[in-house]
């Protein structure tokens, strides 16, 4: 696997969103990952915030649209709203904040609400480059493997496995779309002997990865406006 530019239309789109407690770092690993930088100051995001980037996973361009979410508890309404429709979901605590670790049964139980039961999860604990660890390694990749889902602790600080965790996500989608478009190609050469309902679920397979082909953008990095406040001092930026 290698991350790099490429200008030919994306193989895959995925629609990724970015969830966890506030002060977890999602902001921050999202802009490790779409800017390869750092910021050591707070500020709270506001509503939603979304970033894009291409890379390249065993040869195929992938184009990853991340939608960062507030983690504050008052924005809980219009976060859970970009659920819905998203391709793979990233659970984010902090590893030195056992509280933002337990919370992640609840973002789950957000998440199993809004989210199809298709959508592929990632559990990433961040902060990894901190000294004062509240949550092991073990108890952590234990709780993902009784949910079955992947594991990596990361940091935004110091870029560890950041890269990694995008790219997990990508190769496991890709897997999956892939295993959906040979069954759909299965259906397409033999039409007739599916049940009517099979044969139109397939069409209407072959329909989105259709349009997942057709959607591209021009910029290998891309974002929308963010805003977002200071914990400091309460103003808005854009
Ligand atoms: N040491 C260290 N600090 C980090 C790391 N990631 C984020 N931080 C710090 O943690 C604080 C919160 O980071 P954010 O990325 O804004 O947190 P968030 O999860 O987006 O918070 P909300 O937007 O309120 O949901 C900031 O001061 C960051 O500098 C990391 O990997 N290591
Ligand atoms: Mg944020």
């Amino acid at each position: 696997m290698d991350s790099g530019r490429s200008d030919r239309s994306p193989d895959f789109l995925f629609k990724l969103v970015l969830i966890g407690d506030t002060g977890v770092g999602k902001s921050c690993i999202l802009l490790r990952f779409a800017d390869d930088a750092f910021t050591e100051s707070y500020i709270s995001t506001i509503g939603v915030d979304f970033r894009f980037r291409t890379i390249k996973v065993e040869n195929k361009t992938v184009k990853l649209q991340i939608w960062d979410t507030a983690g504050q508890e008052r924005f809980r309404t219009i976060t859970s709203a970009y659920y819905r429709g998203a391709d793979g979901i990233i659970m984010v605590y902090d590893v030195t904040n056992a509280e933002s670790f337990s919370h992640v049964a609840d973002w789950l139980t957000e998440v199993n609400r809004y989210a199809s039961e298709s959508t592929c999860k990632l559990l990433v604990g961040n902060k990894n480059d901190m000294e004062n660890k509240q949550v092991t390694s073990e108890s952590a990749k234990e709780y993902a493997d009784s949910l079955g889902i992947p594991f990596l602790e990361t940091s935004a600080k110091s870029a560890a496995n950041i890269e990694e965790a995008f790219l997990t996500m990508a190769a496991e989608l890709i897997r999956i779309r892939e295993k959906q478009q040979t069954a759909t190609d299965d259906d397409r050469r033999a039409p007739c002997r599916r049940a009517p309902a099979a044969a139109a679920q397939a069409q209407r397979r072959i329909l989105s990865a259709r349009v997942a082909h057709t959607v591209g953008g021009n910029g290998e990095r891309e974002s929308c406006r963010t805003r977002r406040v200071s914990h400091t001092t309460g103003a808005t930026e854009s």
